[in-house]
């Protein structure tokens, strides 16, 4: 068995909502990294502890760019594999089997709202923790 294999099945084993919290990670992630703490950091350019929608916004279309390997800036599931297939269906709105830069700003696994838990337009290290640890839950 491949590792990619492997780990398709690790990832069909644990339930959907740790994968959506797992699929976070990665996504804001440099390559490898996994400390909720520095991934918070990584998305927080100005480092005042504080995650705006800009800044949001600004690392979400980074890492868009970085998968779009073929520079077509649509990703592909073969260019955005760290996300479960579900996932990949609820963003891609139009159904054409890849994601626009419009899909993946608009998608439910990296919803802005959903980080922003008191609705103060900031996502701070709390809540960006608690978000994590509720979906292991
Ligand atoms: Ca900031
Ligand atoms: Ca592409
Ligand atoms: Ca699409």
């Amino acid at each position: 068995m491949t590792l990619a294999a492997a780990m398709l099945v690790a990832a069909a084993a644990i339930p959907t909502r740790v994968a959506e919290a797992q699929s976070l990670m990665d996504l804001f992630a440099e390559e490898g990294e996994t400390d909720p703490e520095k991934i918070f950091a990584i998305i927080d350019k100005d480092g005042d502890g504080k995650i705006t929608r800009a800044e949001f916004t600004e690392r979400k279309m980074e890492v868009f760019f970085q998968k779009d390997v073929n520079r077509d800036t649509r990703l592909s599931r073969e260019e955005f594999s760290s996300i479960g297939q579900a996932e990949f269906d609820e963003a891609d709105l139009d159904g054409d089997g890849k994601l626009s830069t419009f899909e993946f700003d608009q998608a439910p696994f990296a919803n802005f709202e959903a980080l922003d838990a008191n609705g103060d337009g900031f996502i701070t290290l709390e809540e960006f923790l608690s978000f994590r640890q509720q979906m292991q839950q």
